[in-house]
């Protein structure tokens, strides 16, 4: 297997380092490591001879043996040299180039790739007790990277995939888990308050795909509608809870990096994000939000959470209902879909999470697992009232107006604009029609529920 994943490094790297890239000091030094890691694994390779190994003289019944090489102690391998500026190189240069979408950024993208294998392969290939202790959780983190920056996809993603497995497998020591919380959360129902403007909700016995399609099918009376009880069977929500932060540490990976948005609104200007191992974003601003004093709002949005960490992809299976053909965009232009061309994203997060009035450019299907949420919309006839960004602007599908706080000095149409709204709860599915504008504000509770000690 390893000398398959070497080979297929070598078709994927070779064009791009004795092309584009053939001048640059890390496209050598990434060949170099791939020449090394060949000529190991071919000694390793090797069919062992067989020799004689002559008897001690000393030895009372001392007769004559064969010994295969194998069975004697192993030369002494090469310590573990993983140069890891080299990948960190590729991705200063890959943000550097991050606004052009051009070939050269989609060039260094798939280096980054190629060199998050290289390094796993050759932790694999070399690995002995020699390895530094960080050098597994390293490279793990450069493979989550390769999904989670670099975009990996097909034959690429299965190799990260496989290369995980065994690094995981062969280095659980260094890998192992601090110890956990003694604590379970549970999710309580938060007391909501009336709602003005419902959207109208159908039991899921009274929306067969036919009524579905005409009903979304018109996109000028089109409005969202909540379908009860159409995800009510998934896994998710009946055996393996994801209400249960434990079981999510378990099936996601304490060390997968994943992408935190960090601040109240992505509209704010002390907003950022940053990439950090889902057990420290459980331990760090999940658990401490059920605090008195909790940390600053960390949000894990929008993020193909599944392709990560395909064990949770056992836990719900894709509604019907996103199968429907209208003939719009499925997905957006920049992003991935999966082989069946929908689009799946998870978001989780605490208490007052916000996600800021905006539209997408495709249809949704909103599925709510755990904790309740409300949601407002404000259908595209309302564009005027709801102030967005100007366009040509990075957010420019978004609104300028906070909606739980309007400036109407600034925005004194916002005071017309029509709306509908909702709250969603565990197992409620949403029609989201493409271009409607809507916000988000969670009202997830947790209450810690103790573990009896024995
Ligand atoms: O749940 C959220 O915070 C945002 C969801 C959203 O914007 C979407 O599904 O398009």
């Amino acid at each position: 297997m390893l000398s398959a994943l070497a080979l297929f490094l070598r078709t994927e790297l070779e064009p791009l380092l004795s092309g584009k890239l053939s001048d640059n000091p890390i496209a050598s030094q990434l060949l170099q490591e791939l020449d090394e890691i060949e000529l190991a694994s071919q000694s390793s390779l090797q069919p062992s001879r067989r020799s004689l190994v002559l008897p001690q003289p000393k030895h009372r019944n001392a007769s004559c043996t064969f010994q295969s090489e194998t069975d004697r102690a192993p030369p002494p391998k090469p310590p573990i040299a993983i140069d890891f500026t080299l990948t960190d190189s590729v991705l200063a240069k890959i943000q550097q180039l991050a606004n052009r979408h051009d070939d050269t950024h989609i060039c260094w993208l798939t280096v980054f790739i190629g060199a998050a294998l290289v390094h796993g392969l050759k932790l694999l290939v070399l690995s002995d007790a020699s390895a530094p202790l960080d050098a597994p959780i390293r490279v793990l983190n450069d493979l989550d990277r390769a999904i989670v920056v670099a975009g990996a996809s097909g034959q690429q993603l299965e190799w990260i995939y496989k290369v995980r497995e065994l690094v995981e497998s062969s280095f659980s020591p260094a890998l192992s888990v601090p110890e956990q919380p003694k604590n379970t959360p549970v999710d309580v129902i938060p007391e909501l308050s009336d709602l003005e403007f419902p959207v109208k909700t159908y039991a899921v016995d009274d929306m067969d795909m036919v009524r579905f399609l005409t009903m979304v099918q018109d996109t000028s009376s089109s409005v969202p509608f909540i379908i009860q009880g159409a995800i009510s069977f998934w896994s998710a929500l009946t055996t393996r809870k994801w209400a249960d932060l434990e079981y999510l540490r378990s099936a996601v990976g304490h060390h997968r990096l994943v992408p935190v948005e960090l601040g109240a609104r992505y509209t704010d200007s002390d907003w950022s994000q940053q990439l950090m191992p889902f057990g420290d974003y459980l331990d760090q601003l999940i658990y401490p939000s059920q605090c008195a004093n909790p940390p600053e709002v960390g949000y894990l949005a929008q993020h193909n959470l599944f392709t990560q960490a395909s064990r949770l992809k056992r836990d719900f299976s894709l509604p019907d209902y996103t199968q429907i053909e209208t003939g719009r965009r499925a997905v957006p232009e920049d992003s991935v879909a999966g082989s069946d061309g929908v689009l799946v994203n998870a978001w989780l997060g605490p208490r007052g999470t916000v996600s800021p009035l905006h539209f997408d450019k495709y249809d949704n299907v909103f599925a709510q697992v755990v904790g309740y949420k409300y949601l407002r919309f404000y259908a595209p006839g309302e564009t005027e009232n709801v102030y967005p960004f100007p366009p040509g602007s990075a957010l420019c599908n978004t609104s300028q107006v906070d909606v739980n706080e309007p400036d109407l000095q600034r925005f004194a149409l916002f005071s017309q604009a029509r709306y509908l709204e909702c709250y969603l709860g565990p197992g409620d599915l949403l029609y989201l029609p493409v271009c409607s504008s809507h916000t988000t504000h969670s009202h997830t509770r947790y209450a810690l529920e103790k573990h009896r000690q024995h």
